[in-house]
Formats: structure tokens, sequence, C-alpha cells
């Protein structure tokens, strides 16, 4: 018989697909949640009689905006911009911005819904909000992009603060979007509010290891998770989709610890290189010259192009990091991977293993570790960023990838032990839901019906 939890819990979930049409990777994300959440549910019905949950699947505030620039020819164009902020119980709304032409408010709220999550298991004080809006970057020249932040922040400056939302960078947003951004917020506000946004340049308040840190905490996740099992990367065969900012990083640091990558990708297809991806040639292909993957080649003649990114998953590897975008991977992608023996699969990419796939990794006993869990050192090293800037000091690559790496050995550590308390061990989904769940609830209990 179904308890008074379970029944809540697909009630509200009935409730979110409702209110929110149409907005299929936010029921996603909600459903995976309420699905780990009923067992500490039974386990305390005051969050049910406090409408915790409920008020955690309903946004705070969501903000979309015009968002008009003109083309290096004088046309005007068009975009919408968003701002979500989800939930400020436990610190100042923070979270990603993303051009993208795919976004939308979907998109966004499901990335909002996960953040808030992800941020709690930090252990660090943020709350969670994501932003974007459905402008490509591709093909746009710097002068483009450049008028495109400055209209998107004239906009949404009187939205932040950096005791108020903190934006930083995601898919299609790096270094030069941030700066961008940063120029226009300090101009309107004729203030110099460092702390504002995260994922700066160096010569203006960012923090040394930012721009590594999503790939190398994913990986140093990974490695933790191993290491439980008594695998480690060395001579392994890993698979990293995307080329991005979190690809990089993680290829690199995979790298690193003695396993090879053989394969990545972006949006048109993947490479293989049976050497060993050639770290430095794909950083200056993607970072510096912002070409296509399968420009790779021409360094690396040994290597393959195949168009059509999800054929990356059908190379048989030992561990797979998905670290491009949500839903990369679906239920047949996940057969092939543990058919073809795949022991490990740590998420840089946010939800990019649908619910059909996750399942078919659980079940065949792969390690799994969910984005919200493995991909939460960029933003936990954004809150470092933070209290560089209030302290008005920076610390050293070494130092804030020390940390880094602290926070993530905590995350996994408290994502098991809520698993194994909760009667799910090794199920890092479930505990990683718990685990972000309880501080949040926590504290929304403290301060009231707001
Ligand atoms: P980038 O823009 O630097 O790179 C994105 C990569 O993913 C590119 O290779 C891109 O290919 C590929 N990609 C994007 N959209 C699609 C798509 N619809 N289909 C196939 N491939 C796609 O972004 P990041 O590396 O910053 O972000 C990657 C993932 O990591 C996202 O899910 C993001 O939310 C998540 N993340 C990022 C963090 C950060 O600090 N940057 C922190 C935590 C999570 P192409 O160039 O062809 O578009
Ligand atoms: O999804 C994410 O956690 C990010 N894009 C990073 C957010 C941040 O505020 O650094």
């Amino acid at each position: 018989m179904a308890t008074n939890a379970q029944k809540y819990c697909e009630e509200l979930y009935a409730r979110v697909v409702e209110r929110n049409a149409n907005e299929p990777e936010f029921h996603q994300a909600v459903q995976e949640v309420l699905e780990s959440l009923v067992c500490v549910l039974e386990r305390y019905p005051e969050y049910i009689d406090l409408g915790i949950v409920e008020r955690m699947v309903e946004p705070e505030r969501q903000i979309i905006f015009r968002v008009p620039w003109t083309d290096d020819l004088g046309k005007v164009q068009i975009n919408r911009g968003f701002r979500i902020q989800f939930n400020s119980a436990i610190g100042p709304y923070k979270g990603g911005i993303r051009f993208h032409p795919s976004v939308y408010g979907g998109i966004m709220k499901f990335l909002g819904f996960e953040q808030v999550f992800k941020n709690s298991l930090t252990g660090l004080p943020i709350g969670g909000a994501k932003g974007g809006a459905d402008f490509e970057p591709k093909g746009k020249s710097d002068a483009e992009v450049m008028r495109f932040c400055q209209s998107f922040m004239t906009e949404l400056y009187r939205h932040i603060g950096q005791d108020v939302d903190v934006p930083a960078g995601d898919i299609g947003v790096g270094g030069r979007e941030v700066g961008y951004m940063f120029g226009q917020y300090k101009r309107i506000k004729n203030a110099y509010e460092a702390g504002v946004l995260t994922g700066k340049g160096l010569t203006y308040g960012g923090s040394l290891a930012r721009t590594q840190a999503t790939g190398y905490g994913t990986v140093y996740f990974a490695d933790e998770m191993i290491r439980a099992k008594g695998m480690s990367f060395a001579g392994k065969t890993v698979l990293v989709s995307g080329s991005g900012n979190v690809a990089l990083y993680a290829t690199q640091k995979v790298q690193e610890l003695g396993g090879k990558v053989v394969a990545m990708s972006d949006s048109n297809g993947y490479v293989y290189d049976p050497d060993g991806i050639c770290f430095a040639t794909m950083k200056q292909l993607k970072e510096v010259e912002r070409g296509r993957i399968s420009e790779y080649l021409k360094q690396r003649p040994n290597a393959q192009y195949h168009k059509g990114c999800s054929g990356i998953w059908t190379i048989p590897c030992d561990i797979a990091l998905p670290c491009a975008t949500q839903n990369e991977i679906t239920e047949a992608d996940a057969r092939i991977l543990v058919k073809n023996g795949c022991k490990a699969v740590a998420e840089g990419a946010n939800m990019p293993t649908d619910l059909a796939g996750t399942k078919v990794f659980i079940e065949a006993g792969v390690l799994f570790a969910p984005g919200k869990a493995s991909n939460a050192g960029g933003v936990a090293t954004s809150a470092l960023e933070m209290t560089q800037n209030s302290m008005r000091l920076a610390w050293t690559f070494e130092e804030v990838d020390a940390k880094l790496k602290n926070i993530m050995v905590n995350i996994y550590k408290n994502a098991s032990k809520a698993a194994e308390e909760y009667g799910h061990k090794d199920n890092l989904v479930v505990g990683a839901n718990i685990a972000g769940f309880l501080k949040v609830a926590e504290a929304m209990k403290a301060q009231g019906l707001v």
C-alpha cells in the first residue's frame, strides 16, 4: 500500500506537470528528486505539514525579459533573457548563465531547481538560481557578443548583487562573456562590487582554479567514488563528451591521474584518438580558435572524426564522463555502455543521463555520480571566489585546488552516508538528493512560511 509520503509526492508531481506544462526537463528533474525524498518524508512528516517540498518546486521569483541588440550589419535582433531565482534559504541566489538557442523556461527551471540541491551539497552558504538567453554565440563576432552581453546586463543588473544573486558561466558563457557583463554592471552601478559575478578574469577579482574547477572537481569526485570500490583512473580508458570548459579540464585531470581519454565531442560529432586525446591541441582549438572538433584531425591525423555526437557512447570504455548537455545519455546509450564493460559514470554536465538511462546504470551496478554532486566543484569554487572578493585578497592556485578537492571528497562522503542511512546503499542519486534537501529544508523550517 502506498504511504502518505508516496501519495503526497505523486500528487505533487502531477501538480508540477500541470502547472509547468510543456517543460519536460523540469518535470524530469523534479520527478527524480521526489522519488528520492519519499523515504525522508516518511521519517519526517512535518516537512509535508510545513509545505517544504511544495515550496521547493516553486521558484521564489522568475524574471523574463527582452534583450534587444544590433548585429554587425546594423540589423535589430531580439532575444529572450531569463533569471530564475529558485531558493534563497541558505544564501544569496547563485548559479550560472547559459547562452544557447535551446534555452527556454523548462531548461532554466530544471537547472535552477538542481542548483538548489547542488549548492547545498557544497556546504557553502549559497542559494540556487539559473539564468540565460536563447542567444546563439556561435558564429558571432566579439563585438556582437559584447553588445548582447551589455544589453542582457542592462536589464539583469536590477535583479542581482553580491548579497542578492550572483551569476556565473555555463554553456556559451565563459570568461569573455562574464567580463563584458561585469563591465556593464559596474558602469551602471558606479560601484566596484567584485562579488556580483564569478568566473571573472584574474586581473579583476577572478579566482585561480575557477576555470578548471568543474572538470577537476568531477574527476576528484569520480576518483573518490571508484577508489571506495578499489579502482583507480590509472590505465583506464575514458570517454569525455563535449569539448567545452567542463570537458577540457576533466580530460586534463584524468590524464594527470594516469587515465587515457580516447574520445571527445561537440554538437556535430566526435573524435576518436587511439593514442589518447592531446589536451594542448584540443585546448588551443576550443578555447582559443573557437573551432569545430572535426578540425582536431589537422593536428592529429591518426584520429578519426565521426558525425553525430551520440556515437561517442558506442566506444568501449571503463569510465564515461558526460560533460556536454542534458539528456545526452539515453536508455539505449546506457545499455551499450554497460554491454561494453563501462564500470563508472560521473556526470560533469547537468542531468546528462535521462531517467531511464540512470536506472540502467544503477541496476547494472555501474558506479554512478549524479551531476548535482559530481559537478558541484564549479559553483563551490565560485563561492570561494566570492569569499576572496569579500576579503579583498586572493589565494594561490594550490590553496583553491586543495579546498576544491576537500569539498568534492566531502560531497561524496555525505551523499554516500545519506544513501546508506536511508536504506539505499551506494545509490548516490538518492543520497545526493537527500543530503542536499535536508540542509535547505531545515533552513526553511527555521525561517517560517516565506
Ligand atoms: P561550454 O559552452 O564550454 O561547452 C559545452 C559543450 O557541450 C560544447 O562542446 C558543446 O558543443 C556541447 N554541447 C552543448 N549543447 C549541446 C547539445 N545540445 N548537444 C550536443 N552537444 C552540446 O559549456 P560548459 O562546459 O561550461 O558546460 C557543459 C555542461 O556542464 C553543461 O551541462 C553545464 O550546465 C554543466 N556545468 C557547467 C559548469 C561550469 O562551471 N561551466 C558547472 C557545472 C555544470 P558545441 O560547441 O557544438 O555547441
Ligand atoms: O551549473 C553550474 O553549477 C554552473 N554553471 C556554475 C554556477 C556558478 O555559479 O559557478
